[in-house]
């Protein structure tokens, strides 16, 4: 019986099947067809993003994955539109990186209701239903802030004006990194956050930012000690915006981020950037794990957390060789 529907299958699907053998081989994958997955994206906003696109396009290539990749250019109304259209044809799993953490509802029951999977990567959602998704794949955004709130607490003796630049508002990183961040603070009464806005987690915005922070405090009597930046994009912008007023970043200004990508490497080695926390971008395998599982009928965990350390440049030198994003 199972041979003959997988006999009929083959007709079906291949088309042309000349001998009963021929169709069984040809079937040695298994007898399932490749899976077909829709990867809904923000955008490229970051060097940390263009990797996580890069891991999931090719561990999609490498395990023969038809993956149907859309560019949302920053808008969420955009990944909208995209699960849509992924609901439409009718994919086999969806995979999102989802923007904000609010707004995702509707949409996600659409594709409930359509019995497609959803697996997450890189930011949560807030919804009132967990079975609204198969699982999320994330680094603790909470615990990162913190790292870089106790770094920094040492750093600077526990004394010291902060400035913060923030990731994209609403977004699960931008909130957790700053909740974390300022938990470690709250030991620390000595240590504020003088101001604090969004560089919207690019490095174009993390400059302007930053220049509209140094010029107002060339009138005041706060000096700036150091940045937190939410990402080594808006770190890596506020450097040059510290270069650009006649300071020197990493020592006038200590520079601390997030993200651990390869141009924050060179900067520390540089001098200019002390400290930035790890979070690993390279999600494709296993995003593609619970793609493979939750289709076969096995059980996913809710939530994978990624582990993410940290490096100064006492370590950038030695490590940033093998850095692989
Ligand atoms: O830190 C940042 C980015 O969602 C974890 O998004 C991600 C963040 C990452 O653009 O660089």
């Amino acid at each position: 019986m199972r041979r003959e529907i997988l006999i009929v299958a083959g007709i079906l699907a291949g088309g042309l099947c000349l001998t009963t053998n021929h169709c069984l081989s040809a079937d040695s994958t298994g007898g399932k067809k490749p899976i077909t997955a829709g990867f809904s994206q923000i955008g490229a906003e970051s060097a940390w993003r263009t990797a996580e696109t890069e891991s999931i396009r090719s561990e999609a290539a490498r395990r023969g994955v038809n993956l149907k990749f859309s560019d949302a250019q920053q808008k969420q109304e955009n990944q909208i539109k995209a699960l849509g259209a992924f609901i439409a044809q009718r994919v086999d799993a969806i995979i999102l990186a989802p923007k904000v953490e609010d707004g995702w509802g509707p949409i996600l029951k659409q594709a409930k209701a359509a019995r497609i999977p959803v697996v997450l990567v890189d930011r949560g959602v807030n919804v009132s239903d967990e079975s609204l998704y198969t699982t999320l794949i994330a680094s603790d955004f909470v615990a990162e802030g913190r790292m870089a709130g106790q770094w920094l607490a040492k750093k600077l003796d526990g004394k010291g004006s902060i400035v913060e630049l923030q990731g994209t508002t609403g977004a699960a990183p931008a909130i957790d990194r700053k909740k974390g961040f300022e938990e470690a603070l709250r030991n620390y009464p000595d240590m504020k956050i003088t101001k604090s806005q969004s560089g919207d987690f690019n490095r174009a915005g993390g400059k302007q930012v930053m220049e509209a922070f140094l010029k107002a405090s060339q009138g005041s009597d706060t000096k700036i000690d150091a940045v937190y930046a939410h990402n080594d994009d808006m770190a890596l912008g506020a450097v040059q915006a510290i270069e650009e007023a006649g300071l020197k970043p990493g020592s006038d200004i200590v520079v601390v981020s997030i993200d651990g990508v390869k141009g924050a490497f060179e900067a520390m080695v540089a001098g200019k950037l002390n400290c930035s926390v790890e979070c690993n971008p390279l999600l494709g395998p296993a995003a593609f794990d619970a793609v493979e599982a939750v289709l076969a009928g096995k059980p996913v965990p809710k939530k994978t957390i990624v582990k993410d350390r940290l490096f100064d440049q006492s370590i950038a030198k030695d490590s940033i060789a093998t850095r692989q994003y």
